[in-house]
């Protein structure tokens, strides 16, 4: 279990428990410390992935493929700089490999099946091992084809030495799309008619005005109510229901404030197709992170978390009550997903209040301001890349589809630029494995590209050698297509 999530139902504690019998501890004290060769301090832990059963809500049993039982898989939390040794193991009836989302991981490490590792096979295990840095909020996946959707994630957080805000206490909230079945491939759902019942999430011409097409700009407008319909012929996956920390929202996890205090919330969006609209109801959050990496304190309303992403945010505890945290779905019109904000001395009764009506400040990633920006320059090397579809079941850059693609070919040291255009009508979320780059003034490895005409450039340094995936982190646009990769020559 996570150790910061409040709520633990006694089912979960007893897969807990029978994981300790079987020599694998969950929760804080299954980490071994030891010491590395270049004195920073070994971290060691247990991934395995195997078949299992976990409630999303109360009485609500849900057959996942999960890490050590659980749902989010168990946090890993270390401090920047240790050294970071992770033994997977593979109990699935198929082969698996872990990447952790993020983090610039020596090549052979970053567990991409046919890319820099062969799948570890059923009985197998694999030994992945990294320096934790830098410090940051991440992700570790499977990423084997639709394994994601499975409940195979959890969270990673790598602690700074000196984070440059302060707080009382932190929450980690990770937010998931729930597919109580097996993931099938978009061709699959669409020869059998599936995949349309929970909304389309489509956006037809039209429907955006010239100002929230500017440089990835979102408006509250864009995406809101009003877009629902078929209108384009995509196909989604059945997805249930939206969870947070596991949870549906009718059996929503809580979390206690007290009045005065500054909460940090880690919010990770490891979902298979889905972008949330973030708030906290009867509070503002103060950005403090992008994907990990410091940014200056901005203040908003609501913030959007794509596929990948990560915020932290503070939110100040100075109205007294009870609030729901809601993760909405952009794409979609299911209802939210949902936690509590729950202050000490509050009623145990008293019902959260909704979020309502987002209002007020609206951002895109690109606006922030990183701490530590690169230094500019003029790119040595350019790439101008098309997403889009050859059609509702296959996605592409620049008409190739994954794995009939030309490598984008880099040299070591070359600053790299990449100019996407998404000629669709749906939000990808573009992710760049192994390094981070450089988009508006944020520094994040993960950006949301607005659907229609919308256009994002980042800049990255090729200072990582390898041979890395960049892709759309819709796992079923990954999976249809939308992926290369960066090849250093
Ligand atoms: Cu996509």
């Amino acid at each position: 279990m996570m150790r910061d999530t409040v709520t633990l139902s006694r089912r979960r504690f007893l897969q807990a428990a029978a994981l300790g019998a079987m020599g694998l501890r969950s929760g804080s004290p299954w980490a071994q410390v030891g010491s590395s060769s270049l004195g920073a301090p070994t971290r060691r832990f247990r991934l395995m992935a195997a078949e299992g059963e976990v409630e999303v809500a109360s009485g609500q049993p849900y057959k996942a493929w999960l890490y050590n039982g659980e749902l989010p898989g168990p946090a890993i939390r270390v401090k920047e700089g240790e050294r970071l040794v992770v033994t997977v193991e593979n109990r699935l009836p198929s082969g698996t490999t872990v990447h952790w989302h993020g983090i610039p991981v020596p090549n052979a490490m970053d567990g991409v099946p046919g890319l820099t590792q062969e799948p570890i096979a059923p009985g197998e295990r694999f030994i992945y091992e990294f320096t934790a840095a830098p410090a940051g909020s991440y992700i570790y996946h499977s990423h084997v084809g639709l394994q994601l959707d499975r409940g195979l994630y959890g969270p990673l957080i790598i602690e700074e030495k000196t984070p440059h805000i302060s707080y009382d206490r932190e929450y980690t909230l990770v937010l998931d799309d729930y597919l109580p079945g097996p993931p099938s491939p978009l061709e699959e759902l669409a020869s059998r008619g599936e995949g349309t019942g929970m909304g389309p999430g489509m956006m037809g011409p039209g429907m955006m005005g010239p100002g929230m097409m500017g440089p990835g700009m979102m408006g509250p407008g864009m995406m809101g109510p009003g877009m629902h319909g078929m209108m384009g012929g995509f196909i989604v996956p059945p997805y249930a229901g939206l969870l947070i920390n596991g949870r549906l929202p009718s059996d929503a996890p809580a979390f206690e404030v007290r009045q005065g205090e500054r909460i940090r919330l880690r919010l990770l969006n490891p979902a298979g197709a889905t972008t949330f609209h973030f708030a906290v109801a009867g509070h503002r959050l103060t950005i403090t992170h992008a994907d990990g990496q410091p940014v200056e304190p901005s203040e908003v309303d609501a913030l959007f978390i794509g596929m990948g992403e990560r915020y932290d945010v503070l939110v100040q505890a100075s109205n007294p009550g009870v609030w729901f945290m809601e993760a909405t779905p952009v794409e979609s019109n299911s209802p939210p997903a949902r936690a509590v904000l729950r202050y000490s001395g509050t009623k145990a009764k008293t019902a959260p209040e909704s979020v309502g009506p987002i209002g007020g400040l609206q951002f895109h990633s690109a606006y922030l301001r990183a701490l530590s920006p690169f230094s500019s320059g003029t790119p040595d090397r350019v790439f101008d890349l098309i997403l889009s579809g050859r059609s509702a079941t296959q996605w592409t850059l620049n008409g190739q589809a994954w794995p009939d693609t030309e490598p984008l070919l880099v040299r070591s040291g070359e600053r790299i630029r990449f100019r996407m255009s998404n000629r669709s009508l749906m939000l990808h979320p573009m992710h760049l494995h192994g390094h981070f780059f450089q988009v508006g003034g944020a520094v994040k490895d993960t950006v949301l590209v607005p659907p229609h005409m919308g256009q994002v450039d980042f800049d990255f340094i090729a200072d990582n050698p390898g041979r890395w995936f960049f892709h759309c982190h819709n796992i079923y646009h990954m999976e249809s297509g939308m992926a290369r990769e960066v090849r250093y020559v």
